[in-house]
Parts: C-alpha cells; sequence; structure tokens
C-alpha cells in the first residue's frame, strides 16, 4: 500500500518501513493481531489520502489487555520495585524517545499534521517530561502522625502511598505522543500498569511507544495498547471492572460520557477536557510581546491544542492597533504541508474538522462577525488545510462560547480590568488563561481572578514538567505533568499500631 507516493513524499525509510507493517496491538510485551479483521483508515491530512491501517480492538481484546496489566499491577516485582530501577528504567525511556525523535517527529506530521519542526520540539518536551518524573520515585512519601486518645495508650500512626494498579488512559489525536507520555511517565514512576487506547485518528506515535518500551525492558504487561474505536475499545476500557482509575483527555462530551460510565464500577476519573481560553491585552501590553504570544497561543498546531487561546479580549485604546498587528502576523504566517520546513500551520485532522471549523466562521459573519483571512487561493488545495482567521466579534456570539479547535482567533473590545475579567469568567470551559500587561499588580490581580488551570503572563511558552496542567469547570479535573500528576495514581494507606 505505501509506494513513495506523493502523501508521504519526505518521510524517512525508517517512518515509511513501520508504517507497512500490519496494524497489530500491543498486548503483553507481544504484537498480536486483533480478534476482528476489520482494519481502521489512517489518512494524511496533508493530502487526503490513506497512509496506513490500524487495529479496531474488540471488547475481548481489551480485556486481554487489562488482564496483562492486571498480573503485572499484582507482580510485586513491579508494584515494589526498588526507586533506583524505576528510574533508571524511566532514563532509558528518555534516551530511547530522544534517539528515535526524528521517526517519532514524522509520525506526528503524517497523522496529525504537525509541522515537522513542531512535532520535534514537541518530541523533546517528552523528553524532558521523562527526565522529570525519573526523579519521582525514591520521593514517594507517607507521613507520621502524632495520636493521643482520651482513653490513653501509646500509639504509632503512619501513612504510606501505593500504586492503584490498572489504570486506562483514553487519550486524543491532537498531541497525541506528548499526552501518552503525560499519562505513562508518572503511571512508571509509582508502579501502577496502563492500558493505553490512543485515538483512531492518530496512533503511530503511540505504537512506536511499545516498541520503545520493549527496547529498554519495561516489563511486559506495565504497557499495553490497544488501538480502536472510542464507542468499543475506549468504552470497554471505562467499563472494565479490573480497571481503577480512567485517566481521559479529549472533548467535553465524550469525558463526560466516559465518567458516567466508569461510575459504575466505582472507578476514579481524570478529565482533560476541551477549552475556549481567553487572552486579555491590557493597553500598557508590549504589543511586541503580545502579538506574537498571542498567534502562538492561538495558532500552533493549527489551533488544535486544548490550551489555545481562542478568545481574544483587548484594552480599547490599543483594539484597533493589536487586530491590523495580529491579522497583518496571521497572513504572513505559511500554510502548507508539514514536512516543509517553511510551514507555520499544517492541515487540520480532517474533512470533518474542516468543514466544522468553516460553518463556525460562517455562522460568525451571519452573526455580524468581521472576519480577517487570507484568500483561499493562498491556502493548499489538497488536505485540509484551513486559513488562520482573526474574527471581530461580539461577547454573545457563538464562535466565543463552543471551543472550534482550529486557528481561529475572535476579538472583543473592553474598556476596564473588571469587564476583561467577568467577560474571561463568562463561559462553561476553564482551562487555561493569558494576560498581557507591563503593570504586574495587574496582571497579577487579573490572574488569581480568573478561573482557569493556569494563567501565563507576557507569553505563552510550552508545557513545563513540574508545572501541572489540567483545568476546571468544563475543562475537567485532575492534572497532568508535575507532583500533582502523581497523586491521581497513588492511594494513601494509613497503619495505626496500639503500642500498649
Ligand atoms: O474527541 P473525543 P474527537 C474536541 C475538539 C474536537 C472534538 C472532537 O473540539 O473537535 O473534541 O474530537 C475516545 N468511550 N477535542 O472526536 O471523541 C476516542 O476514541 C470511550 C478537544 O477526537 O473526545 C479518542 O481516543 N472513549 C480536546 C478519545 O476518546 C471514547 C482534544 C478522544 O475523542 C468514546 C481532542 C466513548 N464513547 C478533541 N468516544 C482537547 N481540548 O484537548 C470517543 N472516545
Amino acid at each position: 500500500m505505501l509506494e513513495q507516493k506523493s502523501n508521504v513524499v519526505g518521510y524517512s525509510d525508517t517512518t515509511l518501513d513501520l508504517l507497512q507493517e500490519p496494524g497489530k496491538l500491543f498486548i503483553a510485551g507481544n504484537w498480536v493481531d486483533a480478534r476482528s479483521t476489520e482494519r481502521l483508515a489512517v489518512v494524511n491530512p496533508a493530502t487526503a489520502e490513506e497512509a496506513t491501517v490500524i487495529a479496531s480492538a474488540t471488547v475481548e481484546d481489551v480485556n486481554d489487555a487489562v488482564a496483562a496489566a492486571k498480573a503485572l499491577a499484582a507482580d510485586e516485582a513491579w508494584s515494589r520495585m526498588a526507586p533506583e530501577k524505576r528510574e533508571a528504567l524511566i532514563n532509558r525511556l528518555a534516551d530511547a524517545v530522544e534517539k528515535n525523535s526524528h521517526t517519532l517527529a514524522e509520525f506526528e506530521s503524517l497523522d496529525v499534521g504537525m509541522p515537522l519542526g513542531v512535532a520535534q520540539f514537541i518530541i523533546s518536551l517528552t523528553v524532558s517530561s521523562l527526565r522529570y518524573m525519573a526523579g519521582w520515585p525514591s520521593k514517594i512519601e507517607g507521613r507520621s502522625i502524632p495520636v493521643s486518645y482520651p482513653m490513653g495508650g501509646e500509639h504509632f500512626a503512619c501513612t504510606v502511598r501505593e500504586p492503584i494498579g490498572v489504570v486506562g488512559a483514553i487519550i486524543p489525536w491532537n498531541i497525541p505522543f506528548m499526552i501518552a507520555i503525560w499519562k505513562l511517565a508518572p503511571i512508571l514512576a509509582t508502579g501502577c500498569t496502563l492500558v493505553l487506547k490512543p485515538s483512531e485518528e492518530a496512533s503511530q506515535s503511540v505504537l512506536m511507544l511499545g516498541r520503545l518500551a520493549q527496547q529498554v525492558g519495561i516489563p511486559d504487561g506495565v504497557l499495553n495498547i490497544v488501538t480502536g474505536t472510542g464507542p468499543i475499545a475506549g468504552e470497554a476500557l471505562a467499563r472494565h471492572a479490573d480497571v481503577a482509575k480512567i485517566s481521559f483527555t479529549g472533548s467535553t462530551s465524550t469525558g463526560r460520557t466516559v465518567a458516567r460510565i466508569a461510575a459504575d464500577t466505582t472507578k476514579r476519573v481524570s478529565l482533560e477536557l476541551g477549552g475556549k481560553s481567553p487572552q486579555i491585552v491590557f493597553a500598557n501590553a508590549d504589543l511586541d510581546v503580545a502579538i506574537p504570544g498571542v498567534a502562538d497561543s492561538i495558532f500552533l498546531n493549527s489551533g488544535q491544542t486544548c490550551v489555545a487561546g481562542s478568545r481574544l479580549y483587548v484594552q480599547r485604546k490599543v483594539y484597533d492597533q493589536v487586530i491590523e498587528r495580529l491579522a497583518e502576523h496571521a497572513a504572513n504566517l505559511t500554510v502548507g504541508h508539514p514536512m516543509d520546513s517553511n510551514t507555520h500551520l499544517g492541515p487540520v485532522i480532517n474533512a470533518r474538522q474542516k468543514r466544522r471549523i468553516e460553518t463556525y466562521l460562517s455562522e460568525a459573519r451571519a452573526q455580524g462577525g468581521v472576519l480577517h483571512a487570507r484568500s483561499s487561493a493562498d491556502i493548499p488545495e489538497d488536505g485540509f488545510y484551513v486559513s488562520p482567521t482573526v474574527v471581530e466579534a461580539q461577547q454573545d456570539m457563538t464562535i466565543l462560547k463552543e471551543e472550534v479547535f482550529g486557528p481561529v482567533i475572535a476579538a472583543v473590545p473592553f474598556d476596564e480590568q473588571e469587564e476583561a475579567i467577568a467577560m474571561a469568567n463568562e463561559n462553561p470551559y476553564g482551562l487555561s488563561a493569558y494576560v498581557y500587561s507591563s503593570d504586574m499588580s495587574e496582571a497579577l490581580s487579573t490572574s488569581t481572578r480568573l478561573q482557569a488551570g493556569r494563567v501565563l503572563v507576557n507569553g505563552a511558552p510550552p508545557p513545563y514538567p513540574s508545572i501541572p496542567e489540567g483545568g476546571r469547570k468544563a475543562s475537567g479535573y485532575g492534572r497532568d505533568q508535575g507532583p500533582e500528576s502523581l497523586d491521581g495514581y497513588l492511594d494513601t494507606k494509613a497503619i495505626l499500631i496500639t503500642m500498649s
């Protein structure tokens, strides 16, 4: 199926060879066929052509993967492995990811349409996340608790922290490898085991993670990967009685479904869901910093990041200037094939997503919005490309309420700080927020009042391993990255000894 044809020109031989292998599942350290012969097509968004196929796991396949993960979770050689051994294992995985970063980045480009340079940078972030987590196994501690009962007696009380067991992770297509590592790294650090279900839209880099885990000696069964659909493989995982927790990243509606299913077996759930993150630009901001910062936050990965700053609130004094400069910045971004080193924005994931974005834009125009976008002649015809677009809008328009998940930012002017904070918080989501101001007390008083899991001031730097990522309100609960992520995979056990 995969000669070096138009849709994969530029990809390395290693990537092409790996793509040619028939879709398999990774269970208990073996590459196995799914019980169903059905295959899911993997379409290259840059060309709209089929690149390869993946296996579609059945409920029974998921059961096998959970059984493998359960066996390892019960194996004390894994769950109680010496911290220094665990640390060495995670560091070896980091080395392997680093060594294979080019292939991993090519898979992200091919599956998601991510420009290769962006994909390479994101893979380097995952190496940092793994190395950060490698430091944690020796620092997972309980506490001792002073006890003095009124009836007397001598007691000793302490807490110990133990791995929760089998984790099911269901992840989306937008940044698949990074999100997979955000789940796997703390699971390795705590001694849990994992059944990972990547999105049917983007599984290649995640499957490669299985190969790397094998290479570096992660015990068979610690990491299991089941490709397949959400309603079959995803739901089977959420439903399974032997899965202690579901760690989900994806859309709010699917997250709610997963949480409802998981409730039947009293599973823990963490949800990293959609967003509609506000960016507030005060009149005193350094616009040479704010314009590229605002643009990066919305246009990275063609707007397909959960933390995309898709609502822009600009203080009226600089509103016209900001719109003009932002539109000019957007017009200068190259939209093109992800393997072309000049490309800033690749395609969006699929035809459905492109149509969805275009529908939001038509609706915004119909509701009175003013669109700044380049002519369609400047956008490649094949594949699922969308022009980076700035929309002058009003707060009550749909484009300011719903997650578009495309390279589209909707702007509204404001007069006073209070008004900006009120508009920013007037949205069901609460994932991320951005503030631009040269007055630090204004920036801080705004940041503390924004309803978001994180607030970035005067810039939009990438995720950092020790800084927690996650949301509130309809953006979910629980955290990836940072020490907080470990809490999601550990149980606290209290031990009370009566001494006399
Ligand atoms: O997400 P889903 P989709 C938003 C974004 C996008 C929209 C739809 O707006 O346009 O969601 O994307 C699995 N039980 N975000 O359809 O459905 C599915 O197989 C169990 C924002 O890709 O949430 C995949 O592995 N699992 C978000 C994962 O859930 C199910 C990132 C995510 O798919 C399932 C992605 C079910 N019933 C999309 N149905 C962000 N903000 O980061 C699906 N899945």
